[in-house]
């Protein structure tokens, strides 16, 4: 393609994509990362890394390892659901696993995106990611020049915040690339820092092990340190987020979105993130398929929802977790993922 012609489908692959709710849109080469290699191999040396990345180093920094034609990567953010103020005592979902999965929204739209161009005559092939793909995202996004990283590790993207997903459009033909912004631009700022329950931030390499949006979706027995980190969350945590002043008018969204539909009736109302925590720990099948399966929440199963509805219950210190281990002994059994939290195993009515 020619360079004008290059120019025309950058205009209109954002053009569209912005159309479909993507409020950002970068584009940058196949070319590997090559930097980043050290980077990933010293977080997988010092038993840092997470179970939920490969352990394959090329497969992450360079597109053209799993597939040989890529020629541009294109970064695309969509943004997280609004949602309502947390009711005192409810547990947390964070933010990015309220209403449909975001893997199957975003999937939609880039199948949507890729049938415009198909129609206004893209001959090329391509291939996408959401998430759950090999290529780290938020490297191609720095790359691709839609927003710079902060000190709590999110990709955030000037005038919008961090509370985006990020996913990857591969292409196999050649299109221009954008200019990455000038890097980290936190300043003296800390709030981040001092805000994260796991106190991991500041720190290199980030313990992505510790960070308690890994340890609630974690299957691993946790210890008592770990479990009194949880607080109250559900699923995630959105803590590092939250104080960041990148991230405050996104909230002050939230809350006028809230205001709004309060007022009037016509307005929808945000999802919620604040669930029960004795309803979660009482999940029946019917229930978790229901309002959990459908969620970026359910993908590490209903066990682990009680879980850790379980263990908050403890951090909230409500003791309504030992009236539910008695009315076990009548009518149910706990369920396996809570059997190690029980301090006495004679509790246990299996
Ligand atoms: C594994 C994983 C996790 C793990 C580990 C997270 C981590 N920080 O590594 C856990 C379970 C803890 C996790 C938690 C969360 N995650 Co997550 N996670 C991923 C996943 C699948 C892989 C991340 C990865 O490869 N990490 C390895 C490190 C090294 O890479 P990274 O942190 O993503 O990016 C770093 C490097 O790219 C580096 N960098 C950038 N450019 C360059 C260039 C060079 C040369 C070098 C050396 C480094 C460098 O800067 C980044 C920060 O250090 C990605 C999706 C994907 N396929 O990329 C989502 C992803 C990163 N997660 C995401 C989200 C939303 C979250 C949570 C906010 C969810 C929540 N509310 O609980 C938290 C935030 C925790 C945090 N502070 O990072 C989003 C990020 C959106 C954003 N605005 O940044 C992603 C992109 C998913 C998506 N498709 O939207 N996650
Ligand atoms: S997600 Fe939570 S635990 Fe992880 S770095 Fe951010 S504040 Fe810390
Ligand atoms: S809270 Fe402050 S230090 Fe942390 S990412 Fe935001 S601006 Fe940077």
């Amino acid at each position: 393609m020619d360079i004008l012609k290059q120019t025309q489908w950058k205009m209109n692959i954002k053009k569209w994509a912005s159309e479909l709710g993507f409020v950002s849109v970068g584009f940058t080469t196949a070319e590997p990362i090559d930097s980043l290699a050290p980077f990933l191999q010293a977080r997988i040396d010092q038993g840092l890394a997470t179970p939920f990345e490969s352990k394959e180093i090329n497969r992450r920094i360079d597109p053209q390892a799993d597939w040989q034609d890529c020629q541009t990567v294109v970064v695309l953010a969509f943004p997280l659901p609004l949602t309502v103020p947390l009711q005192e005592g409810e547990g947390i979902i964070a933010r990015s696993a309220v209403g449909e999965d975001y893997h199957r929204v975003i999937s939609r739209k880039i199948n949507q995106l890729v049938d415009t161009m198909v129609k206004n005559s893209w001959l090329g092939s391509s291939r996408f990611q959401v998430d759950t793909g090999p290529l780290v995202e938020r490297a191609f996004a720095t790359r691709a020049g839609i927003g710079w990283i902060g000190r709590n590790q999110q990709l955030i993207i000037p005038g919008q915040g961090s509370f985006v997903v990020l996913a990857l459009l591969l292409l196999d033909q050649e299109i221009i690339p954008d200019e990455p912004l000038p890097p980290g631009q936190c300043g003296s700022c800390q709030k981040c820092v001092q805000a994260c329950p796991a106190q991991i931030l500041g720190k290199e390499p980030f313990a992505a092990n510790k960070c308690v949006s890994y340890l609630t979706q974690s299957k691993e027995v946790l210890t008592p340190e770990e479990q009194h980190l949880f607080g109250l969350r559900i699923f995630g945590c959105d803590t590092c987020q939250e104080v960041c002043p990148h991230n405050q008018n996104w909230l002050g969204k939230e809350q006028l979105s809230t205001d709004l539909s309060a007022s009037l009736s016509t307005t929808p109302i945000p999802h919620s993130r604040g669930v029960s925590l004795l309803e979660t720990l009482n999940l029946t099948k019917g229930e978790f398929v229901k309002h959990y399966k459908v969620t970026a929440a359910g993908w590490r199963g209903k066990g682990v929802l009680q879980r850790n509805a379980f263990l908050a219950l403890g951090n909230a210190q409500v003791n309504r977790s030992d009236q539910w281990l008695k009315d076990c002994e009548k009518d149910k059994s706990v369920p396996p993922m809570i059997l190690p939290y029980l301090q006495d195993s004679s509790e246990r009515c299996e």
